[in-house]
């Protein structure tokens, strides 16, 4: 087994020895030998360049010459080797040094750097792909000025394009090539560089900031689909007019383009004013696009335009401030789609993604801090921790200022920082100035992992009319943190009355509440509520206020009345979601026992009160009558976890809900049928996702008209979403029609990676004892490729993270395919391959056959010869 490099720890930080304050590019652009040459503008930036050592990064480059001030360097003043280029008798002024290499665009399958995706040229930089370009001081604290050249042949890439605004262009006289030269005037690290260059189409838009800058917008794509863009582009209007109205923040260059790849290893990639976005994030059409999509797509596009001033603007330090960029920017992400859309709806579904997402991560092997302090391979920390729960982390920090107070922090942080390579501390500094707020024991938040675990008491005493609420809170170890201290967590409240009103009350000793929120901060903590006339049902933790287990004793009647009558909607779903996780964890222990699963009346009748509540918006109420995952199950099982188990005892619940609410879910469904033509809008996919999780609750008594009424689905839906609604039904329901019914959605996008990924998915996430087999035949499949991490993830990605029962076969089959899987992807995208690996994460977790299954396959994985250091890194932290 290989050993590990030495790790970089955060406090070994220390600023660079030179710093770069111009950069001069030029590329060359061939598909397998592309020229770059990069004038640097160096200068001395601390005592320790006096040494006169200067070491630039490489990655898997050819040198190719090496200028100082105009002259070539003689040979025995530098050290070349792929990975690194070393002045050793650097000058001790500023100085010039031009640099040329050689790379390989068309073999870059790792997707990091330059490379080819269907006949484009792209870059991908961040995290440390600038160095597979050219020699650089590649860390985030190195900001320079960009000016770009680009140089190609005009029939093979009639679009070049680079970061900044479009200077001088035009044709090389007696070449069948042409240039374009961009100057960004923003200093910006190496990892926000970008260029493309390529055959592209295009649509075009503009802008008009609030103080009147004209910009203009581009969005490039395949051709033949421009078309697919267009709600692409209203949403980065709609982004770009909210972050000037919520934030103050306006956009800054002539120009902003985003071009759509199809290879690309992650989502989308915010280089300034040349945002690269993996297509299934930029196209989008009712055909071909689910609700799902749409909302992505929308969330994604600001996500991306929202870095400009978080990120960009004000950049990282270092990779350990990963955070400072990512939590925020998804919280703002949020926050965005969340008034484009309905809140509530938004919050319920962004705390299942943290909850199915990050709260394994927290819980398990590869938990870490939202600021790590350690870390073998950057890419590998682009998690949910970093982003879900850092995105967590500066909610609750407006929720413990306030939202003015909170807007007060946001606009002195721009002030301060706008330009600088900023830290956490700059960030939760300029809050506590701007505030007057000490937030010492907040900061916790960014160092201690693990998912914290609050438990509430409540008690009632009629004769004093007072309510005794006592909280306590405990943070489990975690992997190098074994102790951890209380933090500050702001619990949103309140307590409903027998009315179901929220009830007054008179003083509260014990602890400090400022309106609806608790400010938890010791370990444990009482609070008594003076003159609460009558015995109260807490809703604790409204809006989910922070990223916590919650554990409370409730009756189940006392769910019921929340679910009918809570102020706060996400509690309202989470105490149907309570309800039901009760019924299921019962479920599975009987199962286990062999005994038959039975459920709570209480469930149905709450599941059935917000179903029949038609002042509930439809999309609230889908989410309510949709149950736990099988995952979210294993999760609060927490042991010896038994996916066939966990399967049935869901399924069987799902069959007792169908039948107990009888015909009022055929009722429904009918009442949400047919209603028109086709828009994207909030509403209308509320709509639709109810009527589409009406469909999927009917399917489970798998009667022949449930079954007929699934296909009538599909054959007659107009758009993507019930089309694929009705096809996940009847997949996930096992019936024997959905095998031709795949056929013919296959057949009918046969021309359509984006579509047949879906198709992939569902495939590979058939609860069947076939699906592995399916899996590794269609690994041969024309519509599959090898090389693409779409393809890859919707079929090895959702098989592994999506299929419980599959995956996680007794034999060990799902764990043997997956290693197998990985050690041949290692050798060309190891980042994906180490992301696929996170499926492994819960594997302790597991019943002792499979665990001891899963781990053979892990230490299979370890053992390998030549695993690249992604891979090791996680296979490492995932088997310690
Ligand atoms: N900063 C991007 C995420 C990203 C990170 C690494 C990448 O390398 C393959 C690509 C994108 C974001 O937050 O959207
Ligand atoms: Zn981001």
């Amino acid at each position: 087994m290989k050993t590990e490099a030495a790790p970089f720890r955060l406090e070994d930080y220390r600023a660079p020895a030179f710093t770069i304050d111009t950069v001069e590019l030029d590329f060359q652009l061939a598909p397998s030998a592309t020229r770059v040459t990069a004038r640097l503008a160096i200068r001395p930036n601390t005592d320790e360049a006096r040494s006169g050592r200067l070491e630039l990064a490489g990655d898997e480059i050819t040198l190719k010459g090496l200028k100082l001030d105009g002259a070539p360097l003689a040979q025995g003043r530098y050290t070349a080797t792929p990975s690194l280029l070393t002045l050793h008798d650097a000058p001790n002024g500023p100085f010039t040094l031009e640099i040329e290499t050689e790379v390989d665009p068309a073999a870059n399958t790792k997707l990091m750097g330059l490379y080819r995706t269907t006949g484009t040229y792209c870059t991908q930089c961040e995290a440390e792909g600038f160095r597979r370009i050219t020699y650089f001081l590649d860390r985030p604290d190195v900001l320079a000025v960009y000016t770009t050249r680009l140089e190609a042949a005009k029939a093979d890439a009639p679009i070049l394009l680079a970061n900044g605004n479009p200077g001088e262009s035009g044709d090389i006289a007696g070449t069948d090539r042409h240039f374009a030269i961009w100057h960004d005037p923003f200093p910006k690290p190496s990892y926000l560089f970008a260029m493309v260059a390529g055959d592209l189409g295009v649509i075009t838009d503009r802008f008009t900031t609030q103080s009147g800058r004209d910009v203009e917008l581009r969005i490039y794509c395949e051709h033949g689909k421009e078309a697919r863009c267009t709600y692409a582009m209203d949403a980065l209007k709609r982004s770009m007019k909210w972050d000037e109205e919520v934030f103050g923040l306006e956009y800054d260059l002539d120009i902003f383009v985003i071009v759509a790849v199809s290879d690309f290893n992650m989502g989308a990639m915010e280089n300034k004013g040349l945002n690269v976005f993996n297509d299934k994030y930029v196209l989008a059409d009712p055909d071909t696009a689910t609700d799902a999509d749409y909302a992505n797509v929308e969330g994604v596009i600001a996500h991306e335009y929202f870095h400009n001033w978080t990120g960009n603007r004000i950049t990282c330090r270092d990779w350990f401030q990963l955070c400072l960029k990512e939590g925020l920017t998804v919280f703002r992400d949020q926050e965005f789609s969340s008034d484009m859309r309905s809140r509530a709806v938004k919050r319920i579904a962004d705390v299942r993604t943290l909850q199915a997402r990050q709260f394994p991560e927290d819980g398990g092997p590869l938990a870490h801090p939202v600021r790590p302090e350690i870390y073998h391979e950057i890419s590998n920390f682009y998690t949910p921790t970093v982003y879900e729960k850092g995105a967590e982390v500066v909610r609750m920090l407006k929720s413990v200022l306030g939202p003015d107070g909170f807007r007060k922090g946001m606009d002195l942080y721009v002030r301060r920082h706008d330009g600088d390579a900023a830290t956490i501390e700059d960030f939760l500094a300029s809050f506590a100035d701007a505030t007057g707020t000490d937030l010492g024991q907040f900061k916790l938040w960014y160092s201690q992992a693990g998912t914290p675990q609050v438990s509430a008491h409540g008690s009632y005493d009629e004769a004093a009319r007072s309510y005794r609420l006592t909280l306590t809170q405990s943070t489990p170890a975690t992997p190098g943190q074994s102790r951890k201290q209380p933090m500050h967590m702001p619990i949103r409240f309140g307590l409903i009355g027998p009315n179901g009103e929220d009830m007054a009350f008179d003083a509260v000793r014990g602890g400090r509440v400022e309106g609806d929120v608790i400010h938890l901060t010791e370990a444990s903590q009482t609070l008594v509520f003076e003159g609460v006339g009558a015995r109260p049902v807490p809703s604790l933790l409204r809006g989910f206020s922070a990223p916590v287990r919650l554990a409370i004793d409730i009756s189940a009647s006392d769910l019921l009345f929340q679910v009918r009558t809570d102020a706060d909607p996400f509690n309202r779903w989470q105490a149907a979601q309570t309800l039901a996780m009760r019924n299921l964890v019962a479920g599975t222990h009987e199962q286990i026992a062999g005994r038959t699963p039975k459920a709570e009346p209480a469930l149905i009748d709450a599941l059935g009160s917000v179903l029949d509540n038609e002042a509930l918006e439809p999309a609230f109420r889908a989410q309510v009558l949709q149950l736990p995952s099988e995952a979210d199950i294993a999760r609060e099982l927490g042991e010896d976890v038994d996916p066939d188990a966990i399967a049935t005892a869901r399924r069987e619940l799902r069959l007792a809900i169908s039948t107990g609410l009888g015909d009022r879910l055929s009722r429904h469904y009918e009442a949400l049928s047919g209603d028109g033509s086709f828009h994207p809008d909030a509403a209308s996919a509320g709509r639709r996702a109810l009527r589409n999780t009406l469909l999927d609750l009917l399917l489970a008594r798998r009667t022949p008209a449930a079954t007929a009424a699934a296909l009538r689905h599909f054959e007659t839906a107009d758009n993507m979403t019930d089309r694929l609604a009705a096809l996940s039904a009847m997949t996930q329901a096992a019936l024997p029609e959905r095998r031709a019914a795949l056929d013919a959605f296959h057949a009918r996008y046969a021309d359509d990676a984006l579509v047949l990924d879906k198709w992939l998915a569902l495939e590979a996430t058939a609860p069947a004892a076939e699906t592995l087999d399916r899996v590794k035949a269609l690994l041969k499949h024309p519509s599959y490729s090898p090389n693409n991490p779409n393809r890859v993830r919707a079929l090895v990605g959702s098989f592994a993270g999506a299929n419980q029962t599959q995956f996680n076969r007794k034999d060990g089959a799902g764990y043997d395919f997956l290693a197998d899987f990985a050690l041949d992807l290692d050798k060309r995208n190891p980042q994906t391959t180490a992301r696929l690996l996170v499926s492994f994460r819960s594997w302790r977790a597991l019943e002792p056959v499979r665990r001891a299954r899963a781990e053979a396959a892990l230490r299979r994985i370890a053992a390998a010869e030549n695993l690249s250091p992604d891979t090791l890194d996680i296979v490492t932290r995932t088997l310690a």
